[in-house]
């Protein structure tokens, strides 16, 4: 599949059913440790339980629930003591979002992509969810609180001959995610009260 003409905002006007899905507020995990390592695209994995209503309800209505995905999200900090999990040979760090700066990581409502499925270039085999924000945030924050709203889907998870296509592909959906969340019906769930709450 040639991925070289792309449309540039998708979705319709309004985002319509089955979107807006909100997230139960959920929790930072370690995932395989690649998305910045492997990709330079950090992406914060979150537990299977806190998606499976958001699956279904993307699977009931549109006959698919993989795929890439764009919408809001907001990073809070919690309560916990740090610790150190060894995932593989790889040490996470667990601060709870207590390096996070209050009022340019967390308290806003910030844009974000989302994948979900088997990343079929990396032949997982099982399923997760991961989402990069559209944000430079300066430190890590597995540990932290995390809620989000799905607006739109943009693409099927796909194979590629290559990391560096895959890796384009990512640029090219966060410049799509970021076009389609700047209509005026998109952008007004930053001011959700879901997000205040
Ligand atoms: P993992 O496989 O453990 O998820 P990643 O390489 O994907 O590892 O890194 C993810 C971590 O990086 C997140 O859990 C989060 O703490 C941090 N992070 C830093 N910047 C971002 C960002 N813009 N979006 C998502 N996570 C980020
Ligand atoms: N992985 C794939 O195998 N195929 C994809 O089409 C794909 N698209 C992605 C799109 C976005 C916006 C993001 C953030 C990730 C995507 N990934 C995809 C997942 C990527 O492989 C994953 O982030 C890394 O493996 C780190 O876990
Ligand atoms: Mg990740």
């Amino acid at each position: 599949m040639s991925r070289e003409s792309r449309p540039s905002i998708v979705g319709p006007d309004t985002p319509s059913k089955p979107y807006p899905l909100f997230s139960p507020k959920t929790t930072v995990i370690a995932g395989f440790g690649r998305g910045s390592a492997d990709l330079g695209i950090p992406t914060a994995n979150i537990a299977s339980e806190s998606y499976k209503d958001i699956l279904n309800a993307i699977a009931s209505e549109c006959g698919y629930d993989t795929g890439i995905y764009y919408g809001y999200t907001q990073v809070t900090p919690t309560q916990g003591e740090p610790k150190t999990e060894m995932v593989g040979t790889r040490k996470v760090e667990y601060n709870f979002g207590s390096k996070l700066r209050k009022g340019i990581d967390t308290d806003l409502v910030l844009p974000m992509v989302m994948s979900v499925g088997m990343n079929p270039f990396f032949k997982n085999k099982e399923l997760s969810a991961e989402i990069h924000i559209l944000h430079n945030f300066e430190e890590d924050f597995y540990g932290a609180e995390i809620q989000f709203v799905i607006l739109g889907y943009i693409r099927p998870e796909l194979d590629y001959v290559s990391k560096e296509a895959l890796i384009e592909d990512i640029n090219t959906d966060i410049k799509v995610a970021l076009k389609s969340l700047e209509r005026p019906e998109y952008k007004k769930y930053m001011k959700d009260e879901y997000f205040s709450k």
